[in-house]
């Protein structure tokens, strides 16, 4: 279909192959019960005269787990859903009325989120190709910094020339950071003179901002600057403030008299006897006080790593809403969460690819991918908690009075950011974001969907948002345990997908939601099914069936069909072979720390580490990224456990080695037929493994594994497989 003979504003795909993917499903439905059927009808394994049941029972429980999580993996691949959108259209039809957008840029710590970061993804959506009297940015910060708010204020400068010169060069990406390294000296003789005088502005701007940052307060000089400093004379800390609103541009006019959006500065009010409902309560406010300021119907939010790659994209999301035929059902459009410092083979499986390129899709298919926290564009009334109504349509064309946002004064604005302001009232309940949870937003996308409404995926290339990827072992592991913690919370809370969903959503969306939500219980059958059989491989205890024997072939065809698929889907979801190695290896990794400690802690209720990863790391580590060399650097209970596991099968790798060394070739025949599965699996561990071998007992720079971490997890390692070798 092209553009001409829809009638639509967008148009949607159904996946190829759809066939045979549910045929090969089948085949490994199949394989999964024969199996389950094997360990319900065999003897467990005698050996030294006693029964292994409790060994026995514990591949079962994980077999089981294993094969109804794959078919919770097979709700996002039933059904793949790709959509286009037709911005030509939405121009030739609404370019006159195009609604008011607003734009919430979140940061929280001018330490670990640098300003001259935050500013750049600010600028990036300030100059969208989009009427600037309909756009208002937002940028809340959270740490209550004088140095963001300064930063912010010579962004507002700055923002006289680039918008003019983004509009006038059309150039992209428009985060100045991202296009100043990415472009070189333009031929053309006028973009050249432009571009020069465009670059050494921003080269001014970047030297202040950094230098302030650098040392940590604004001069007095600077100050005078602007009327805004004042509002830090009564500020005691980042945790104990008064709120803070400053509007830096009201539409004023940029130097070729164009209008600019708005810009406003936000940090809300703070108290240490008030609890702030990390980001969750920042949004909240921002919902609030852009009501009284720009009140657009559609809000953007974006976190303040994240910049905008492309400047249609907000036409591109307006094309769902605007949609006369299916618009109306749809309650926020989510964009991928891309990253631009992804190394080729992505040693830290950073990309999201399969997320991006599968799982995503496959939502879409079931009702609507999950709300992710960036990149997402929502209805304001529906984030306010409207519930879905087939009859209610918008109707943008006179929805778009500008008379209509009331003059209020900043003291009234200021009091809606207040700690008190939400006492008593439903925000964080059933209006704005969700509180009491670490990923409020993926539960608040669900409770948007429950409510009724749809979510569309919007995967165009290139990419709409990009941001910056964890670039250490440390910081993927704990950025990943804090997910799958939230995401275990989500589970066992009131809006639970698994009851609060349940006769509200798609079946297939719930499954959906619970691969994701599943994600830290999962840690417990991995780590048994990556040491037990390990482990039997020292004494000889066979919980697989022998390579003769007709079980084997379940066990056979889902290793190899099973692999082979997930390389197969990793390639085609753009990524290499290495990365797709690399990718298991942290996939373990995650597996059996991140997810393990998640649980552990929310059974313990305790918390082992919160930690906001951050964004800034020195230059060696830089390098090593580069050269795709795993940095474990720092000794943490994480690392631990990943390298006592890893040391563990080493140590039964050798044990095996030296043990059918001492046999006669008839037995050690025997063995390796009875025992092939312990071996490939102990095998595989091993050489997924090398690099963290290397980073224990070869590399010497400062990224290898700590000597504490090495000594721990070594002397571990023989502990536990000498206690099992006597036992
Ligand atoms: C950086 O800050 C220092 C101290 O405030 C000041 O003396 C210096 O001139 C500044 N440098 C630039 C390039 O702004
Ligand atoms: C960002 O946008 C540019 C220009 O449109 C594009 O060439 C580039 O591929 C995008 N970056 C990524 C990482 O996709
Ligand atoms: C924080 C960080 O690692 N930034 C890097 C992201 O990737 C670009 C390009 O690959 C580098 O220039 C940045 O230093």
């Amino acid at each position: 279909m092209d553009e001409e003979n829809s009638s639509g504003l967008f148009e949607t795909h159904r996946g190829k192959g759809r066939k045979i993917h549910r045929l090969y499903a089948t085949t490994v439905l199949v394989s999964i019960v024969w199996i389950w059927v094997y360990r319900a009808m065999q003897k467990p394994p005698v050996y030294g005269g006693r029964s292994w049941w409790w060994m026995w029972m514990g591949m079962f429980v994980a077999e089981i787990w294993f094969g109804l999580y794959w078919l919770l993996t097979q709700s996002v691949r039933w059904d793949p859903t790709y959509r286009r959108t037709f911005k030509q259209k939405l121009s030739l039809r609404y370019e006159n009325k195009l609604p008011r957008v607003d734009i919430f840029v979140c940061t929280a710590d001018p330490k670990i989120e640098p300003p001259m970061m935050v500013v750049s993804t600010v600028l990036s959506v300030m100059a969208y190709d989009y009427p600037p009297e309909n756009l208002s940015v937002y940028l809340s910060d959270d740490g209550g910094s004088e140095l963001t708010f300064y930063a912010l204020t010579q962004a507002a400068v700055f923002s006289k020339h680039w918008l003019p010169y983004c509009r006038n060069y059309k150039v992209e990406p428009r985060s100045p950071v991202a296009y100043f390294r990415s472009t070189s000296q333009p031929s053309d003789a006028k973009h050249d003179h432009d571009y020069t005088i465009v670059k050494k502005l921003f080269e001014e701007m970047k030297d202040r901002i950094e230098n302030v940052t650098k040392n940590g307060r604004v001069p007095d000089g600077l100050r005078l600057e602007h009327e805004g400093f004042a509002e830090w004379d009564s500020f005691t800390s980042s945790r104990d403030h008064d709120a803070i609103v400053q509007i830096l541009l009201d539409h004023n006019q940029d130097a070729e008299g164009h209008k600019l959006p708005k810009l406003v500065y936000l940090a809300r009010e703070k108290r240490p006897e008030h609890f702030h409902n990390f980001k969750a309560g920042a949004m909240n406010a921002l919902i609030r006080v852009s009501s009284k300021i720009s009140n657009g119907p559609i809000i953007l939010n974006v976190d303040c790593d994240m910049y905008s790659n492309r400047s249609d994209t907000v036409r591109d999301a307006l094309c769902f809403f605007m949609d006369e035929e299916k618009g109306h059902e749809i309650g926020f459009v989510q964009y991928p969460q891309c990253f631009e410092n992804i190394t080729k083979n992505d040693v830290y499986g950073g990309s999201l690819r399969v997320i991006n390129e599968v799982d995503f899709h496959g939502l879409d298919g079931n009702g609507g991918p999950l709300y992710v926290g960036t990149g997402c564009f929502h209805r304001r009334d529906i984030l306010l908690g409207k519930s879905f109504d087939a009859k209610s349509r918008i109707d943008w064309k006179t929805d778009n009075d500008h008379e209509k946002t009331p003059e209020n004064t900043i003291k009234e604005i200021k009091s809606l950011a207040s700690c008190t302001f939400e006492i008593g009232t439903e925000w964080g309940k059933e209006m704005g974001l969700k509180y009491g949870c670490p990923v409020e937003d993926v539960i608040t996308g669900l409770s948007i969907h429950c409510r009724g409404w749809k979510s569309v995926y919007n995967n165009a290339k290139p990419e709409a948002f990009l941001g910056v990827a964890a670039t250490t072992l440390d910081q993927t592991l704990v950025q990943h345990k804090r997910w799958s913690e939230g995401d275990l919370l989500i589970l066992i809370s009131k809006y639970s997908p698994a009851w609060y969903g349940l006769g509200k959503v798609n079946p297939g969306l719930i499954m959906g939601y619970m691969m994701y939500c599943l994600w830290s219980p999962s840690s417990v059958p991995t780590v048994f099914y990556s040491i037990v059989p390990s482990l039997c491989l020292l004494k000889g205890i066979p919980l697989f069936p022998t390579v003769t024997s007709g079980w084997f072939l379940p066990f056979a065809y889902l290793i190899v069909s099973i692999t082979a698929y997930d390389y197969l889907e990793f390639l085609w979801s753009g990524g290499t072979t290495r990365g797709w190695w690399n990718g298991r290896r942290i996939w373990l990794y995650k597996r059996t720390s991140s997810y393990l400690f998640a649980l552990l802690d929310t059974i313990l209720g305790s918390d082992l580490s919160f930690v906001i990863s951050s964004k800034v790391i020195d230059n060696d580590v830089q390098e090593r990224y580069e050269k795709e060399m795993i940095e474990f650097g720092v000794s943490s209970p994480l690392s631990t456990t990943v390298a006592t596991i890893s040391m563990l099968n080493l140590v039964c790798f050798f044990g095996l080695v030296i043990k059918s060394g001492l046999m006669d070739s008839e037995t050690r025949r025997m063995y390796y037929e009875t025992m092939a599965i312990h071996v490939a699996l102990c095998g595989a561990f091993v050489v997924l493994n090398i690099p963290l071998y290397l980073a224990l007992f070869v590399r010497k720079d400062k990224g290898k594994i700590p000597n504490s971490v090495a000594v721990k997890s070594v002397f571990l390692a023989l502990f536990i497989s000498t206690i099992f070798y006597f036992l």
